[in-house]
């Protein structure tokens, strides 16, 4: 009220968003509102916030955070291999022969994953890493590829290149199983190693030698995250780790595959839910006439035959009046998405806001309704992780004060806006409602998942789960796509003015906007604040000395961080995370788009960097 935020009881609070949803659907139609899901929580609450949109509201106008990092890979993946998901399990890991980690900061990001990597080398395993910095992982490999930021598709299409001028591709695998090989071919012969060693800081002979390395261990693993996704050519990137491992003939098999480790605990589940514009729950498209009527049958309503916006247009459509109502449930926009400047100046513009958190947050600082929820371990339910396993969750504590789990808040909006939803429970959500709605997890049941989760596809109550998808290479969509991709640089490449490239990612030590880790005495005091990672080299041109604050400047913004002189990092290349509000790397990245998936160039902008003169 007024600039301030006053306690109001559920009841007020909730019937004001039911009323002022209602109202804006009369004056501007039900696309004039969209919603962005959580990663964080339980499937069955983006299962009835993205319920909420469809069947209450009446638009596809919901998305969440899987846009900023593996919106490529769902994109990608579905184009070559028919489903969108990381093909192998985890437990295949530690028993890998080779493995191939592409863009991704595994020891940091991915801890867990990392060590069975790590085990599976100390037992044996080969390890090539394609990485711009020297990462944690880099340490272990046999071969690190210091590889430019944003050349991984040159890179992939010379490693082809070598594959097929010499010989050591796959062919029967590649007869039986793929299609679309000439075309490929085409493509990939006008990048000889020779032409992509100067565009990726690679020699050719080390191309070529890794190529034959990789052809010759079989099953190999490909890992890759968001080093390959966060660009303007992510969808391509993915489709060309998919093209690579197809031609070696390792799609389909145990210790092989095309890998991408999710981000957020349930950004799989999420996904899956149908938190998605163009998806509802499994992967059941808007567009399909079948699909919707079976929804339509469940739900009581009529839905939305059009996808819906995505993230980023979604923030558009504030300023321009398109998007009058945003409810933000779970993502802290105003320091995760790029161009913080611009993202505040458009939240701003918001005319009504709603959001469900668990603690108050950048965001929420927009907001008109602020709705405290419940947190894992405060509420039953399920996630679903990396390997397409559903587990359970269960409460262990109450949830404090007043706060009450997200799917209850979806379905009292729900029923103050006509729609009485029978399932009461993270329970009755699942096994009622998306078990039945969805062939995927038809035969996963809260029964059946109490103690080990069960992996999708999992299509009947004696189905095993699922551990390697496409088996001998028999691809969800029939034959695998081999999909011809040209490279394409960066959207905003270093100049006069800002001569360096920035990329950013993620420490150990915290988690995103630290909502969480950054009420944790302990891993404050292991890291308290944001740094710029740069080199020995280009510290010493400038005069900067290890711990000395500097500016880091780019088109958007700029930030005064303390400098981190590193052999992590390359000439040229500054690095930083988004982790701390004070410094956070979104005040100066790019907001450039992939053109199909939307997801922001996060690893790749031109900056300046500067000692700041007292
Ligand atoms: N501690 C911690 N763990 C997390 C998170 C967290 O906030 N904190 N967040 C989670 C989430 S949501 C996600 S999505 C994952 C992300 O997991 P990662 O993607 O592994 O994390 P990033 O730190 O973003 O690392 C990206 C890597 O790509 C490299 N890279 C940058 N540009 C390029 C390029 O052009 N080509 C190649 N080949 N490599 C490049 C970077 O040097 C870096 O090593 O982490 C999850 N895990
Ligand atoms: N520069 C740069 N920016 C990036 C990236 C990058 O690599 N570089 N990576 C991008 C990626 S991959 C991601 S995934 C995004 C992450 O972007 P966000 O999802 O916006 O980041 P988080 O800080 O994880 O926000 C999660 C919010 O959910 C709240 N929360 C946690 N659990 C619950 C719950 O159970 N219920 C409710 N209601 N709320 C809960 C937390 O308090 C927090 O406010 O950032 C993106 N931004
Ligand atoms: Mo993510």
């Amino acid at each position: 009220e007024g600039n301030d935020f006053r306690r109001a009881s559920w009841n007020e609070a909730l019937t004001l968003v039911a009323e002022k949803f209602t109202q804006i659907i009369k004056d501007h139609g039900p696309d004039a509102l969209a919603g962005i899901s959580c990663a964080r929580s339980i499937n069955e609450d983006s299962y009835n916030m993205q319920k909420l949109f469809r069947s209450v509201i009446g638009t596809n106008n919901i998305d969440h955070c899987a846009r900023t990092c593996h919106a490529p890979t769902v994109a990608g993946l579905a184009r070559s291999f028919g489903s969108g998901a990381m093909t192998n399990s985890f437990d295949e890991f530690k028993h890998g022969k080779l493995f191939f980690v592409i863009g991704s900061n595994t020891t940091e990001a991915h801890p867990v994953a990392a060590t069975w990597i790590k085990q599976a080398v100390r037992n044996g395993a080969h390890l090539i890493v394609a990485d711009p910095r020297r990462n944690g992982i880099a340490e272990h490999a046999h071969t690190h590829m210091q590889i430019k930021v944003g050349s991984d598709v040159a890179l992939i299409n010379s490693m082809m290149y070598v594959l097929i001028t010499e010989d050591l591709y796959d062919k029967t695998y590649v007869a039986t199983h793929t299609t679309g090989f000439d075309e490929m071919k085409n493509m990939v012969m006008t990048w000889p190693p020779e032409k992509a060693a100067p565009v990726c800081g690679i020699d050719a002979g080390t191309i070529r030698t890794v190529t034959r390395k990789m052809a010759s261990v079989k099953p190999a693993m490909l890992v890759y995250t968001l080093g390959i996704t966060e660009h303007t050519c992510g969808v391509n990137n993915v489709i060309s780790c998919a093209n690579l491992q197809m031609l070696l003939g390792n799609v389909g098999s145990a210790r092989g595959g095309v890998n991408p480790l999710r981000g957020q605990n349930n950004v799989q589940g999420a996904c899956d839910m149908g938190a998605l514009p163009g998806d509802l729950p499994g992967y059941q498209k808007v567009t399909d006439k079948v699909s919707r009527k079976k929804f339509e049958q469940a739900w009581g309503t009529r839905l939305p035959d059009q996808p819906g916006m995505m993230i980023p247009d979604m923030i558009e459509g504030l300023p321009t009046g398109k998007i009058k109502a945003l409810y933000v449930f779970g993502e802290n926009i105003a320091n995760t998405e790029p161009d913080i400047h611009h993202v505040e100046k458009c939240l701003e513009s918001a005319e009504f806001m709603v959001c469900n958190d668990i603690f108050p947050t950048e965001t929420t600082r927009f907001a008109h309704v602020i709705f405290p929820a419940a947190a894992w371990s405060e509420d039953d339910g399920t996630f679903t992780n990396s390997e397409r396993r559903v587990n359970r969750v269960r409460k262990a504590v109450r949830p404090p004060g007043e706060a009450k789990p997200d799917w209850w808040i979806f379905r009292e909006i729900a029923r103050r806006m006509g729609h009485v939803w029978p399932s009461d429970s993270g329970q009755k959500i699942w096994d009622n409602e998306v078990a039945e709605l969805c062939p995927l997890f038809h035969g996963i049941r809260f029964s059946r998942i109490e103690k080990d989760g069960l992996q999708w596809p999992c299509t009947s109550l004696d189905h095993p789960g699922t551990k390697v998808m496409h088996l001998n290479g028999n691809f969800t969509c029939g034959k695998g796509n081999l999909v011809p991709v040209e490279w394409t640089p960066p959207a905003e490449v270093p100049d006069n003015d800002f001569p360096f490239v920035l990329s950013t990612g993620r420490r150990l030590y915290h988690y995103h906007t630290r909502t969480q880790t950054g009420r944790c005495l302990g891993l404050n005091e292991l890291l308290g604040e944001e740094t710029a990672d740069i080199s020995a080299e280009d510290a010493h041109l400038l005069d900067i000395t290890h711990g000395e604050m500097v500016r880091v400047s780019s088109r958007r913004g700029s930030v005064d961080v303390k400098a981190k002189i590193t052999s992590q990092v390359p000439e040229g290349l500054i690095w930083m995370a988004f982790h701390f509000r004070e410094g956070c790397a979104n005040f100066l990245t790019n907001p450039a788009l992939d053109p199909v998936s939307k997801t922001a160039e996060f690893k790749a902008c031109a900056v300046r960097l500067e000692k700041i003169v007292a």
